[in-house]
């Protein structure tokens, strides 16, 4: 099935929208759904297919914010019912467990939800509002961003499609059309991380309640779940790393070593039916913006998964757009979409800090280098005994709160 609305798109001329979204992920589907609620048209554009953005395996860890904003707009019931609500996560070295208690020192929780999950309700939601969200389209350009008539050019289902819009919202990820539609007024802002990380999804139970992050000495592990009966589980492995060399009983033996705990930690062993490597990089492209195309999201920027940050920000992004949309369409008001990039990356580059700073805290870093070492076991024992430490990495890790609200006026 190539679109979701059940009005079908005709491809005899052009298509008028009022904002044009490209890209069906955490961004794009949020953005479609905070502009549908405040009266804006839309028409979201996706490569991929339906069944393949709603399986894609991805994040799983969902800020407070992001939590609030997702109930607010009625899109909150099965993560109310299903999500996974964690009060706090364990930091363990020198296999010993700290547990950093994010509600007692902050107040707010975080939400272990898959992010393929919250792909699916925001498609339910379109689809119940009746609004187009085309699958497998092709070739797709963005032209007149500098004039006040943008359009998208684009194929579906064979045809020929152009969209004509006031704005265009690339919310395409790291390897969309959008960001190099700009790249020449861009400033990039780059780190790639001497590791990757193998993820396994496990019909196994979660061996704790909470998350755990382990730095050890053969390299970082993470114990991570999805529901009571499957558990995510990361390694740090070499960046070029063949899959093929990590056959089950490999993975098992490795996360058994990383995630040892002196007082007991008893982890189940069982079916893998997923494996991935992740490459780790930090990424900002400066400005978010340029005419009337907006970057949200992986297109403008990306954060090594440690933080638990990236469809965070992507929420957070189209959020802030969504603000700032309203504030255009309500009022002819300019002045919250000139300051898009400006209010987004603030709150992005502190993100940007808190991944970099987890990333380097827990990973084996050089092997050959005992000063670097010592200089990250001083800081997780300084996180996990300063009550001030502490709350700054809770705070952090439970989200800041986002820059504005989604809707521009009640
Ligand atoms: P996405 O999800 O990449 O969606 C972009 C969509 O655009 C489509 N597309 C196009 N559509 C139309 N025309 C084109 N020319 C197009 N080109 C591409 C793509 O098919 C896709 O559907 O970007 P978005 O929406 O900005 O969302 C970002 C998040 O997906 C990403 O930041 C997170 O997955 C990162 N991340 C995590 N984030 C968290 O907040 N918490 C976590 O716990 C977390 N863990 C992770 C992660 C990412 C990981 N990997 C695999 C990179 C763990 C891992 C392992
Ligand atoms: C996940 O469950 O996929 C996950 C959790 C925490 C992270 C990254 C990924 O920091």
């Amino acid at each position: 099935m190539g679109s979701v609305a059940r009005r079908p798109i005709h491809h005899d001329g052009p298509v008028r929208t009022q904002v044009a979204i490209v890209g069906a992920g955490p961004a794009g589907l949020a953005l479609a759904h905070l502009l549908h609620l405040q009266g804006i048209d839309t028409v979201v554009i996706e490569t991929r297919r339906r069944e393949y953005v709603e399986k894609r395996v991805r994040a799983g860890v969902l800020e407070q914010p992001t939590v609030d904003l997702l109930r607010e707009v009625d899109v909150g019931d099965r993560l109310a019912r299903e999500g996974l609500t964690h009060h706090g996560t364990t930091l363990r070295f020198r296999n010993r467990s700290h547990r950093i208690d994010f509600t007692g020192l902050t107040g707010s929780a975080i939400t272990v939800y898959g992010q393929q999950e919250v792909v699916r309700d925001l498609i339910t939601a379109r689809q119940e509002a009746d609004r187009p969200l085309l699958f497998e389209v092709d070739d797709v350009r963005l032209e007149g961003i500098d004039g006040e008539r943008p359009q998208v050019h684009l194929v579906h289902q064979g045809e020929p499609l152009q969209i004509d819009c006031d704005f265009i919202a690339g919310c395409d990820g790291f390897h969309g059309v959008s960001r190099p539609t700009i790249a020449e007024e861009l400033t990039t802002f780059e780190r790639f991380y001497p590791f990757a990380w193998l993820g396994i999804l496990a019909g196994t139970r979660p061996s704790s309640q909470e998350l755990v992050y382990a730095s050890h000495e053969n390299g970082f592990a993470l114990h991570s779940m999805r529901s009571p009966e499957v558990t995510r589980q990361y390694l740090q492995v070499e960046p070029d790393e063949d899959l093929a060399q990590w056959p089950d009983e490999r993975i098992w033996s490795e996360l058994r070593t990383r995630l040892f705990d002196e007082d007991g930690f008893d982890l189940e062993e069982g079916e893998i039916f997923e494996k991935s490597i992740t490459p780790m990089r930090s990424f900002v492209a400066e400005p978010m913006q340029s005419g009337r195309l907006f970057l949200v999201g992986d297109a403008a920027h990306i954060v090594p998964p440690t933080g638990a940050k990236g469809m965070n920000l992507a929420i957070a992004d189209a959020c802030v757009l969504s603000h700032g949309l309203g504030a255009f369409y309500a009022e002819g008001s300019r002045e919250q979409l000139a300051s898009y990039t400006q209010t987004c990356l603030r709150r992005v580059w502190r993100a940007e800090h808190f991944s970099w700073f987890m990333t380097s805290m827990l990973h084996r870093l050089n092997a050959d280098d005992p000063f670097e070492r010592k200089l990250q076991l001083s800081q997780l024992d300084y996180v996990t005994s300063s009550r001030a430490a502490a709350t700054s990495l809770a705070e952090n890790y439970v989200g800041l709160p986002f820059p504005t609200p989604w809707r521009w006026k009640d």
